[in-house]
């Protein structure tokens, strides 16, 4: 197919935007004309699209070029020796069949976890897994970085947890009916950008102003002010991290005291009322005030509020990115069962409001378009977030989700569409777990971290270069994503890449169906057809719909969705899936697990980490980031903005910099016990004392111990799991010290190619 004629539309999981082409680049970008509020991440695709870093042809790692397979600890300190695509594609296909043909299939790590790209057919991981799975199988991955912890906890207590993304009370029932909004961890503007998949229409703001308009009052519990936006006209309550679960337990107990719960709902609705309330019985504000540093009567008049008015209490998915975070979602459970208002139009309790552009919206009324990562024949799989853990502990048990499971012997590493040194924790340990494998191979768009730890480097497209469909399961239309520019260098699309490994191993018919990108498009897009049309709504062929170049209106389900109104309506026809049926104040299931640090009764515990507060007294957030997705494109112009002498951004506390001497735009130091990262100072008053703020995503330009000079927090932060229940990941938080850094700046190098590679 084509490349259309300037402005093209393109979708991206951080907005849709019309591309202005100046020769055979993209020359500026614009917001699509019916996004009401877009975001400036946009913009980085600018100088991304043709940026030194990006990766202009196949490239192998010198040392296992010359030595072989094995493992090494030269990845990420090794140069790079430029290779034809047929040799690359040869010394793959080759690794692939010698392991298939010794240690087998389980041999082979392909959890590959990442964002990847907007686009229903490029998108890298379902390719690689559709590839791998006819070629012999692999070894995946459960889960996700993003509510890894609440995913397997939460469907044992309330609701599963595809129930809180997709099904989950819709903004306009709260917009309509909620009279109180308590956000636990905010509604943070900068994280509604995205959207998996794509984001169309940017209406948290819009929504959150016509609660307001209605009446709705807002509170937002968070070390950050700015985590609400300023539509809101919220009440800050600002919390010392990681101490929610202690507000929550008071804020019940102060429920219990004053007679202010819904007796007739915890009778009707939920069990173990009578334990939970005995585990709460000393936990008064008094208490909670010494650890959370609210003061007793805000937790009290809060708790009358919540009482008295119809609440929604939303918690972010960053609340249980944190050492025993399954508990302090539990704790937000149960204090929402104790006010009554589960499953009443407004009410009730939702997770991830805001954290992206997806929850609180209604979907597309019969599915997305979509393309079959196919059956994977192995059935072992790990938590996405023990990654190290398994190539460091190969053969050990370990606990998950009421199961005993083992860690394979992982001999390839094989990632698409995603980059670990940006998404794992204490990198120096990830960098050592790296060097276990015989293999690893990657394919991405950009010399990212993860591209420096391979061995074997494949470029891939942009999705601005290639021809794909576009759709989200919260927009209502289908984006016709035509290329807009040529690949750069020698870069091809994955489903390219992965048809010339097919090919070599002899399961191209079976991987690609004998169809190529553009057949694949229409084949896509006509069973979405069929599935609407079966359902009454026609929609155009697929000739009129591509060659329109514009958006395609498809039909929504109901906007007016209130979770667990069919349970409330009649908890008998429609039961939770829950050994009660019925909300879990308390689980005998789970206290027959025997995790000590999960315990059947909800808790809150002080995260290990503050045992090190002496010496690093600053509680570090470890957020996402504004100006990008992840580490996506953060060489690109919004991003690079951004920067602060060059390093990412720290916020801090202007008290806690001046007990430091420490000024705006300094250069500093933040530690941790497991290494130190170097940042640049920017002084708010949106911090509660004590908090700094470091987003993720400056890609990691690790020193020769392992530290990064350009301020990638994830050096800091601690590799255990949120508990032996779920074993996600506790990237949010870290224990910190930050001082001013007294040596001379060391040049960034990871904004240019690795030794060896780059154009000439
Ligand atoms: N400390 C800390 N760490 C965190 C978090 C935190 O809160 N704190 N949050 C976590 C969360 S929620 C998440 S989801 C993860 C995100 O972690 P990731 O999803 O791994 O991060 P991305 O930067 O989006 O990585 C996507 C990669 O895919 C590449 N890519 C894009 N399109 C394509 C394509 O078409 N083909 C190929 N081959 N590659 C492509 C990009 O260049 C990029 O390198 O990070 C986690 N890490
Ligand atoms: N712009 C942009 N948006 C994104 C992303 C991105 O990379 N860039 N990533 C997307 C992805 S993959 C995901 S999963 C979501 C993640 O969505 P979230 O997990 O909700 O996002 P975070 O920004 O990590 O955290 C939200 C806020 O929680 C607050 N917080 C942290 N710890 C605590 C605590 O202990 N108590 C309280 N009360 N508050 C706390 C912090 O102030 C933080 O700003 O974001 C998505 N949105
Ligand atoms: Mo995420």
């Amino acid at each position: 197919m084509s490349t259309q004629s300037s402005p093209t539309l393109h979708l991206s999981h951080w907005g849709t935007f019309e591309a202005h082409k100046k020769g055979d680049r993209i020359a500026s970008v614009t917001p699509y004309a019916k996004d009401p509020d877009p975001h400036r991440i946009i913009e980085n695709v600018l100088s991304m699209q043709d940026h030194p870093t990006r990766i202009d042809a196949p490239y192998v790692r010198k040392g296992w070029l010359e030595g072989g397979a094995g493992p090494s600890e030269q990845r990420g300190r090794d140069e790079f020796v430029k290779v034809s695509w047929d040799q690359a594609l040869d010394l793959v296909a080759g690794e692939l069949q010698r392991l298939y043909a010794g240690p087998g299939p389980e041999s082979i790590y392909a959890g590959s976890y990442g964002w990847a790209s907007a686009g229903r057919f490029h998108h890298a991981q379902s390719q690689l897994k559709r590839f791998l799975s006819v070629a012999g199988g692999y070894v995946a991955s459960v889960n996700n970085y993003s509510f890894g912890a609440s995913a397997p906890f939460l469907s044992r207590v309330i609701a599963t947890e595809a129930q809180w993304e997709t099904k989950a009370t819709t903004w306009k029932s709260i917009a309509e009916n909620a009279e109180l909004v308590v956000a636990i961890g905010g509604l943070a503007r900068k994280n509604s950008a995205i959207a998996n998949g794509g984001a169309v229409h940017h209406d948290l703001v819009s929504w959150l102003q016509t609660a307001r308009d209605n009446g709705v009052e807002f509170v937002g519990i968070s070390p950050l002010r700015d985590d609400m936006p300023a539509q809101t006209d919220a009440r800050w309550i600002p919390i010392r991290p990681a101490s929610d679960g202690a507000l929550l337990q008071a804020i019940a107990r102060e429920l219990i005291e004053k007679d202010l719960y819904d007796k007739e709902f915890i009778a009707n609705y939920t069990v173990g009322f009578d334990l939970f309330a005995e585990s709460v019985a000393d936990k008064t504000p008094e208490w909670a005030a010494q650890i959370c540093d609210v003061d007793p009567q805000t937790i009290r008049d809060l708790a009358e509020a919540m009482a008295t008015k119809r609440t929604f209490l939303t918690m972010s998915w960053s609340m249980q990115r944190q050492q025993y975070g399954e508990h302090t979602m539990w704790l937000g459970v149960c204090v929402a069962a104790m006010l009554g208002h589960i499953g009443l139009p407004g009410g009730g309790f939702g997770h991830g409001y805001a954290s992206t552009n997806r929850v609180g919206h209604s979907e597309m009324a019969f599915g997305l378009p979509t393309f079959s990562k196919g059956h994977n024949p192995v059935r072992t799989y790990i938590p996405v977030s023990r990654i190290s853990d398994m190539l460091l502990n190969p053969g050990e048990q370990y606990s998950y989700d009421g199961k005993t499971l083992t860690y394979p012997d992982i001999k390839l590493v094989y990632w698409a569409g995603g980059n670990p040194f940006h998404h794992h924790t204490d990198l120096k340990r990830l960098r050592e777990a790296f060097g276990r494998p015989d293999t690893i191979v990657v394919h991405d768009s950009a010399w990212t971290s993860t591209a420096r730890h391979a061995d074997i480097v494949l470029p891939a497209t942009l999705s601005i270069e290639r021809d794909d469909l576009g759709a989200a399961i919260t927009e209502d239309v289908l984006i016709p994503m035509h290329k807009i520019v040529e690949p750069y260098g020698e870069a091809r699309d994955d489903f390219a890449i992965l048809r010339g490994l097919a090919q070599r191993l002899g399961c191209d018919e079976a991987f690609s169906d004998g169809l190529d990108t553009d057949a694949w498009l229409e084949r896509i897009y006509t069973k979405f057809t069929d599935k609407y049309a079966a359902r009454g709504h026609t929609l155009p062929s697929w000739q009129q719909f591509w060659s329109s170049g514009e958006p395609l209106p498809v039909p929504k389900a109901d906007p007016d969705r209130v979770m667990h109104s069919e349970f409330r309506d009649d908890p008998q026809a429609n039961p939770l899936r829950t050994p009660s049926k019925k909300i879990q104040l308390q689980s005998d299931e789970i206290e027959d697990f025997g995790y000590d640090d999960c315990p059947g009764t909800p808790m809150w515990r002080a995260p290990d980490d503050w045992d090190n507060r002496n010496d690093f007294p600053i509680a570090l957030i470890a957020n996402q980031p504004k100006t990008r997705l992840h580490s996506q494109l953060d060489p690109g112009d919004y991003s690079a903005e951004s920067k602060v002498g060059g390093r990412e951004p720290v916020r801090m506390h202007p008290g806690d910099a001046a007990e430091r001497g420490i000024s705006e735009s300094d250069l500093v130091q933040i530690s941790s016990p497991r290494g130190w990262c170097l940042a640049g100072v920017v002084l708010s008053e949106d911090l509660k004392p004590g908090v700094a703020q470091l987003s993720t995503g400056a890609w990691y330009d690790p020193d020769e111990d392992g530290n990064c000079i350009h301020g990638n927090p994830n050096v800091l932060v601690r590799d255990i799991p949120v508990s032996s229940f779920s074993r996600g990941n506790v990237g949010q938080h870290v224990q910190v010290q930050i001082a001013a850094y007294a040596g001379p700046p060391p040049p960034i190098t990871v904004w240019s190619p690795p030794p060896g590679a780059g154009r000439r």
